[in-house]
């Protein structure tokens, strides 16, 4: 059976590399099988070993030296240097006899969504059997306006990527009881998110209504949030299970 695909995507330092590493233990200690994939040319001090490294093929550093470019200018180069080596990177990881494969994408999140190399990347690695785990930053995520905000990050990927996906709630153990329950409770009702909205924050108010939460929704972003946490191990049993759905419909591993 085709190995399943797991992208992990947000915004810089929201928690990718963390819940990629955490959620393959999880997987080992469950018996299942999950390879890690480093999609990031410009990680530095990753702090687990991936199994399959896109720095063997290109890496940021060095093509800044190379061409003389600055890290945003390397970065792009990078992306479309990653797209023409992701027939190499996709043989390798097809050696591999895994269930899951676990691909930890860059910190700038634009460079990995807006480029059309993400494309080429998302089909040649992962074809149709692929889910992007979106990971909310808590320290965003916590005010209405924020949240908003992620919302709209969150369905701009969805949009451009067109795979089904998983929102998460990251580093939910930064979160109190309080707090974690208010996001969940955004997540499920746009009402209640514009209570919140109209009563924090005085200048959101007035541009955002429950027809526009719900097209975002639409778009395939959004529904019920799940809070996870590489700390404490919240959620990630809930990732197994929500992606085992949307790939398989809810089919088991073993099964
Ligand atoms: N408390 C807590 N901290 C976390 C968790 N996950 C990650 N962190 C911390 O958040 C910081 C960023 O984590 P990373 O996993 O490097 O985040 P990232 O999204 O991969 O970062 P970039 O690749 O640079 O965009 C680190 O200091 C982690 O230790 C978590 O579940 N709980
Ligand atoms: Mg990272």
């Amino acid at each position: 059976m085709a190995a399943k695909h797991v992208y992990f995507v947000g915004t810089a330092g929201c928690g990718k590399s963390t819940l990629t590493h955490a959620f393959q233990l999880w997987l080992q200690n469950q018996g299942y099988d999950g390879i890690t994939v480093n999609l990031d040319p410009g990680a530095e001090n990753l702090l687990y070993p991936p199994d399959v490294d896109i720095r063997d093929w290109v890496r940021l550093n060095e093509i800044m030296e190379e061409y003389g470019l600055g890290p945003n200018g390397a970065q792009i180069a990078a992306a479309d240097m990653m797209a023409l080596n992701i027939k190499e990177v996709a043989q390798v990881i097809s050696g591999f006899d895994t269930d899951y494969v676990l691909l930890d994408t860059p910190g700038q999140m634009e460079l990995f969504t807006f480029r059309q190399s993400s494309k080429v990347v998302l089909s040649e690695l992962s074809g149709e059997s692929a889910v992007i785990a979106y990971l909310f930053d808590p320290a965003i995520a916590r005010s209405p306006n924020g949240y908003v905000s992620s919302l709209m990050l969150a369905a701009t990927v969805q949009f451009r990527l067109s795979q089904p996906m998983l929102t998460l709630l990251s580093k939910s153990d930064l979160l109190s009881e309080k707090e974690r329950e208010r996001i969940q409770l955004w997540s499920e009702d746009f009402y209640a998110l514009l209570n919140s909205l109209t009563e924090e924050e005085v200048d959101a108010q007035t541009n955002v209504s429950v027809e526009f939460l719900q097209a975002l929704e639409t778009i395939g972003a959004g529904g019920r949030i799940v809070p996870v946490s590489a700390d404490t191990g919240e959620g990630l049993e809930d990732i197994y299970t929500l992606a085992q759905q949307v790939l398989e419909g809810g089919e088991d591993i073993g099964s």
